[in-house]
């Protein structure tokens, strides 16, 4: 006979719990109720981590249980000159800069096939904007690729980077959405929206597509069926105040439409950017706060399946912490970064599919490989007994 499960209510945890404050917010979790802006905020101050942490990984198991999920993908920027001027980027070159590259058509088809690893599923692609490229340049990518490597996702072009096409094509976004999506385009990439507060992004990101803009071409690309993901870079001059309104904004239009896949912090990486240097940052985000923020997007954003830890900002071994603290997937093999680590960024430039699954197996965690559109393409063994995985401390039952 088979012992019943034990289930544990909220009140027999209380003992856990330090802050108080957390007390309702630990109830409205076990009943699955969604939190306001204030518990939010709550949720970014408490001195109690345990709590927060043990909030976020209830979610996350009631979600996934401990399926981990990772995609075997090559990112590739094929421009790196922009004219935008976001002051937190090391990346953006100017025409005619020494470290300036600029790819054909033709050196993009040849780039991934120099990449090529088998089993390859998701090609990601984010550049920057370009003065002088013409509209045609991007169909024709798409298309290119997607002949050249029958079966590849291509998963590209941030909304700054659709508002900027629509600007070179004088076509409305939903236009060249639809013509990128007629070329192959199945995902768009979450970059772009840094913090939506105008605040911030005055100072930050001024000449970029506003923060109303962003969240309209992702509500665009939703009505054709093309689900993307959504950012936020974290760890410079916003509030904690102006981080929720970020995950507000983004959670109501994910009431609206369903078709976010995950939510991505990123990291503030401090090197070779004007913001950081104005700022005198030198340092990383801690690695506290990268949880924190992480737990917080977990329990806030409660109509989101994914939250990403982005091992790329923050590195694979707080990642692997972080699988406690309501991630659930770790974005993927990438193979090579340009963007953080022209800021700083100290981790690899890619991560083995091998890698990837001992990362999840050691946090006891089950590695699931999924493509770009988030199917399942192969659950891995779970890891061995002795290290994982770990009973779960409470039954959802
Ligand atoms: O849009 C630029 C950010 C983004 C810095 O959709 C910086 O699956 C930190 O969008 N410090 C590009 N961040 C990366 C991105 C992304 C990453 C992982 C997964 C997905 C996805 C999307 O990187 C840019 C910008 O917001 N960024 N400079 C910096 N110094």
């Amino acid at each position: 006979m088979s012992a019943a499960p034990t289930v544990h209510s909220a009140s027999r945890l209380t003992p856990l719990v330090r802050d108080p404050e957390l007390l309702p917010i630990l109830k409205k979790v076990e009943a699955g109720k969604r939190l306001t802006f204030d518990e939010g905020l709550v949720l970014f101050r408490t001195p109690d981590y345990n709590t927060l942490m043990w909030m976020a990984n209830r979610v996350r198991e009631r979600k996934h249980g401990h399926k981990t999920y990772f995609v075997h993908s090559l990112r590739l920027e094929f421009t790196n000159i922009c004219y935008v001027g976001c002051t937190f980027c090391a990346f953006a070159a100017k025409k005619g800069d020494a470290r300036a590259w600029d790819y054909s058509v033709e050196e993009v088809v040849a780039k991934v096939r120099a990449k090529w690893e088998p089993g390859l599923t998701e090609l990601h692609m984010s550049s920057g904007h370009h003065p002088n490229r013409p509209w045609s340049y991007y169909p024709e990518m798409v298309r290119a690729l997607n002949e050249n490597f029958p079966g590849i996702q291509v998963k590209a072009f941030t909304a700054a980077e659709i508002e900027h096409l629509s600007k070179i094509s004088k076509k409305p976004t939903l236009e060249v959405l639809r013509e990128l999506k007629e070329a192959g385009l199945v995902a768009l990439p979450g970059g772009g929206a840094e913090i939506f507060a105008e605040r911030v992004r005055k100072q930050i990101a001024k000449n970029k597509v506003k923060a109303e803009k962003w969240l309209q071409i992702h509500r665009e690309a939703h009505s054709l069926g093309i689900r993307t993901n959504a950012t936020m870079l974290y760890g410079h001059i916003e509030t904690l105040e102006e981080r929720l309104d970020h995950m507000d904004r983004l959670r109501r239009l994910q009431d609206e439409t369903g078709g976010f896949y995950s939510f991505i912090p990123l990291a503030f990486q401090p090197d070779a950017n004007a913001l950081a240097f104005n700022l005198g940052k030198t340092e990383f985000t801690t690695g506290l706060d990268d949880l924190r923020n992480l737990a917080v997007a977990r329990l806030y954003l409660d109509n989101f399946d994914h939250i990403k830890g982005y091992w790329v900002m923050i590195s694979s071994d707080l990642v692997q912490v972080a699988l406690d603290w309501g991630v659930s997937d770790i974005d993927g093999t990438i193979i090579e970064e340009h963007i953080a680590h022209a800021a700083g960024a100290t981790s690899p430039l890619g991560l083995s599919r091998q890698k990837m699954v001992e990362l999840i197996r050691a946090a006891g965690r089950v590695p699931v490989e999924r493509d770009a559109l988030y199917n399942e393409l192969r659950i891995y063994d779970p890891p061995p007994k002795a290290d994982g995985p770990r009973p779960r401390a409470i039954s959802s039952s």
